[in-house]
């Protein structure tokens, strides 16, 4: 059963909304993904937004461009947490996305990543459902480890190669 719901406004937003599904499968979190735009079609999103809790959604993922109302209308309506995506746009560089996720009133939070931060949702989705599933909370440690691996080689291999080496290796 689906414990996240991953929206997006527009099927413009699934490049970017599609990093936090490809993360939520590497963490193996079931989750739904479903295009509902809050401005066009507000009566499949109210339908969406009401019955999400008892589906056994438990977290939403909600990403939009522009006047970006999606995140802050889950916020309003289901009563578990909802992160919001801010999407890049070519008017105003997703700042207008930002600014629209980000400043919820009193009392409706929207927890929002960057600006296309649609993985890092993700990840704060999982440390979310991790509250109360340690074999989640494993993998996320292992991630991280991970991570870290990654920056050590990089660092050793600089070291080992010098910046001239380094900088031909990446192609630039
Ligand atoms: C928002 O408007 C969507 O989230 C999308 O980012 C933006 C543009 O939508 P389209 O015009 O591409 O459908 O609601």
């Amino acid at each position: 059963m689906a414990k996240v719901g991953i929206l997006m406004g527009s099927d413009s937003d699934l490049p970017i909304m599609s990093k936090a599904a490809k993360m939520l499968e590497d963490f193996g979190i079931d989750y739904e993904m479903r295009v509902i735009s809050a401005h066009r079609e507000p009566d499949v999103f109210v339908d969406y937004a009401k019955n999400a809790e008892d589906k056994g959604i438990e977290v939403i993922i909600a990403g939009a461009g522009g006047a970006a109302h999606l995140p802050g209308m889950c916020a309003a309506m289901f009563p578990l947490p909802v992160i919001g995506v801010p999407i890049h746009t070519k008017s105003l560089g997703g700042v207008d996305s930002l600014y629209s996720i980000v400043q919820m009133p009193s009392g409706i939070p929207v927890a929002t990543v960057a600006i296309d931060g649609a993985a890092n949702a993700a990840i704060l989705a999982a440390e979310m459902l991790s509250i109360s599933n340690p074999s989640l909370r494993t993998k996320l440690a292992e991630y991280k480890a991970s991570l870290k691996n990654q920056v050590v080689a990089k660092d050793a291999n600089l070291s080992d190669i010098g910046y001239e080496a380094y900088l031909s290796q990446m192609g630039k």
